[in-house]
């Protein structure tokens, strides 16, 4: 299969701001022997950024011209042509949910606030939680132990310390004590999702000025380094971020193609779904960790995978 190099990241470029639809690039990708999940992926990276430009789309790309040189593309003389078509169908399709509808949910042990839900991106903003000395035990365990944060490095799969996130954090494993195991629980009915398909718990702090800038949380499939990551328990479907304190100033959870903004409280928590029934990743869940203006903030985060995570 051909990878997205730097001559298709420009056709992609190219093509999403001549208006193209999603549709009629991922044929066109699709045509030249991508699957149609890389494809997908990659052209809805392309046109959120975009987007976040603010440029609207809805031409159809006229054949299957890609960089270049690709094996199986037709190129045209004069590059891509567009024309005004119907409007894209292959858009990431919101499916419900799995987590449970009403104003509040019983989890577990626990009965949780639902006290915001936007439908697209799909995002939950929770109250309660995690009880204040629920966050209290977590900040005390984890203080001493933290280690700078990584992230994950595109091409080789490698976890790198980068300036883009600046924290620090600690895992906890699943079923590590009675604590641990009990918050999993808790969060696994929350978010309807088998538990053991859950990474760890992650425990994250942030100093004044710390941030974690936009990024995804699930591997991006045309990126090398991905493979690495889903190899173990497939893709990521949906995270939960718990606020363990009140943060003075600054810090909130942002969604910037969404112009979309959390300002976390003691206990309450965020939870957003990127990878639907169809497999489709949502690139509307782009999102970041503001800068902290005043104060440090604790955080703590749940991945949730497509199978068990073991
Ligand atoms: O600290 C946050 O608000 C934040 C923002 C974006 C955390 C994460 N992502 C994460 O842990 O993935
Ligand atoms: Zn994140």
């Amino acid at each position: 299969m051909p990878v997205v190099d730097a001559a298709w990241e420009d056709w992609l470029a190219t093509n999403a701001k001549r208006g193209c639809t999603v549709d009629s690039m991922v044929d066109a990708m699709v045509r030249a022997g991508f699957d149609s999940l890389s494809a997908s992926a990659a052209v809805q990276h392309a046109v959120s950024a975009l987007t976040a430009r603010g440029t609207a789309h809805g031409v159809d790309v006229a054949d299957a011209a890609g960089p270049a040189g690709a094996p199986g593309v037709v190129q045209t003389g004069a590059g891509v042509q567009a024309r005004v078509v119907k409007p894209a169908s292959r858009a990431y399709h919101y499916d419900a949910a799995p987590v449970a509808r009403g104003n509040l949910i019983h989890a577990f042990d626990r009965d949780v606030k639902v006290l915001m839900r936007c439908e697209r991106p799909q995002v939950i903003v929770f109250g309660d939680v995690l009880a204040p000395d629920e966050c209290a035990e977590l900040i005390e365990r984890s203080r001493h132990r933290l280690r700078r944060s990584t992230t994950v490095n595109p091409e080789t799969g490698q976890e790198d310390v980068i300036r883009n996130r600046t924290s620090e954090g600690i895992w906890f494993q699943r079923d590590e004590d009675a604590l641990i195991e009990r918050l999993d629980q808790r969060i696994a009915s929350l978010m309807n999702w088998p538990v053991e398909n859950g990474e760890g718990l992650q425990i994250l702090h942030y100093n004044t000025s710390g941030e974690y800038r936009p990024h995804f949380d699930y591997f991006p499939p045309d990126q090398p380094g991905s493979a690495v990551h889903t190899a173990r328990g497939g893709q990521r479907v949906a995270t939960l971020i718990v606020y363990l304190n009140d943060v003075a100033d600054g810090g909130e959870t942002i969604f910037p193609d969404a112009g979309l903004s959390v300002a976390g409280k003691q206990g309450g928590a965020v939870y957003f779904r990127y990878l639907n029934g169809q497999r489709q990743l949502d690139p509307l869940t782009l999102h970041g960790g503001a800068p902290v203006l005043g104060g440090e903030k604790w955080i703590m985060t749940k991945w949730m995978r497509e199978g068990p995570y073991f």
